[in-house]
């Protein structure tokens, strides 16, 4: 940052695997794509979780943070799926296991939350997606309720979130220079295509249609319900036009319409970008540069 000029980020991303900057790579990938449009993107990876420090260390962004746990779900990183603990990881420097938390969406989210209080903060990436609604918890042997009733994230930007993270950081952007001295707290869009938050009734638009999945609560009482709901949202994620709810409680969870996929020429374009395709050298140096965290 300090070589660019840079005294504050855009875009905080947090994430669970090394920062290898690679299209491979879903943090890579999700950052390079705003920056190549001019905004100022900062990637923490792994960091370490006793306290905020180090998800912190690149100061509070401008306009939001974004979280994911990498490329796998961080439950699956850990264990097999004999509910051993793997004793290596793939996307860590030297290929060690450790560098994560379990649940690290819930985990890096609170500390973010907690190091810059008032910023939006969104999730998005496997864990976070294959978690938007109800879902089977292999590890706990439990069906859990959507990770934004966990994480507390203000956002979840689900499947491939290359539309919805350049579209949440120009309202972000917009709404910023218009309300920057009436309203300090920038809050996030609902209505974006491709994403899920915590909502009512009411943000799913008059007249649009909507797939009401089973309850949180009735699929507890009636797991094959999971099965259902599952059927369900695969076919309205395939279906790819309607608005999605499922309760749980006294919450809603809503999702809005899948993104569109990107064409042939946007993904080209996409993986054009100027990509080191490499891993970071505090990875390479196995963590021994002055400006590695550990
Ligand atoms: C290629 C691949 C592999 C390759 C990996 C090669 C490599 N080094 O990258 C190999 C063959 C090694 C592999 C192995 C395994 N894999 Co695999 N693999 C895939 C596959 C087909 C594509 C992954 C990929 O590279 N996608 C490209 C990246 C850029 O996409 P992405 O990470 O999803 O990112 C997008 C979004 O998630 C989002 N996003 C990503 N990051 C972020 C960050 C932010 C902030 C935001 C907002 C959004 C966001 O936007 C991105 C761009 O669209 C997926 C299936 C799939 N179609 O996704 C399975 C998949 C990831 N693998 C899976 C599994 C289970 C495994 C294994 C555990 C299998 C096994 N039993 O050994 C191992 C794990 C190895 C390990 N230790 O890591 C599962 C993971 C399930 C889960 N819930 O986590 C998947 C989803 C397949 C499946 N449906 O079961 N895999």
């Amino acid at each position: 940052m300090n070589k660019l000029g840079w005294d504050a980020v855009d875009i905080l991303i947090v994430t669970g695997d090394a920062y290898v900057d690679h299209p491979a790579f879903g943090a890579a990938l999700i950052g390079r794509l705003p920056a190549a449009r001019g905004f100022h993107v900062g990637i923490v990876a792994q960091p370490r979780w006793s306290g905020s420090d180090d998800a912190a260390r690149l100061g509070r962004p401008r306009l939001f943070a974004a979280v994911t746990a990498g490329a796998l779900d961080s439950m699956l990183a850990h264990y097999t799926a004999f509910r051993k603990k793997r004793s290596d990881d793939a996307y860590t420097p030297g290929g060690h296991a450790g560098a994560r938390p379990n649940r690290a969406v819930i985990v890096y989210t609170n500390l973010v939350r907690r190091a810059f209080r008032g910023l939006p903060v969104v999730i998005g990436g496997l864990e976070a997606s294959m978690r938007r609604v109800s879902h089977y918890d292999f590890r706990s042997d439990k069906v859990r309720r959507s990770i934004l009733l966990d994480g507390r994230a203000g956002l979840l930007l689900y499947g491939m979130a290359e539309r919805a993270v350049l579209e949440l950081a120009r309202r972000l952007s917009e709404a910023l220079r218009i309300e920057a001295i009436q309203r300090p707290v920038l809050s996030l869009p609902r209505d974006i295509a491709g994403t899920a938050f915590v909502g009512v009734e009411a943000n799913v638009p008059v007249n649009a249609p909507v797939v009401r999945l089973p309850s949180h609560d009735e699929i507890l009482a009636d797991p094959k319900k999971l099965m259902a709901a599952t059927l369900l949202l695969e076919q309205w994620a395939h279906d790819g036009a309607a608005w999605a709810t499922q309760s749980a409680g006294d919450r809603i969870v809503v999702l809005t319409p899948p993104a569109a996929p990107l064409s042939t020429e946007e993904l080209d374009a996409l993986y054009a970008l100027p990509f080191a395709r490499a891993a970071h050298p505090c990875g390479r140096a196995r963590l021994a540069l002055p400006y590695c965290a550990r």
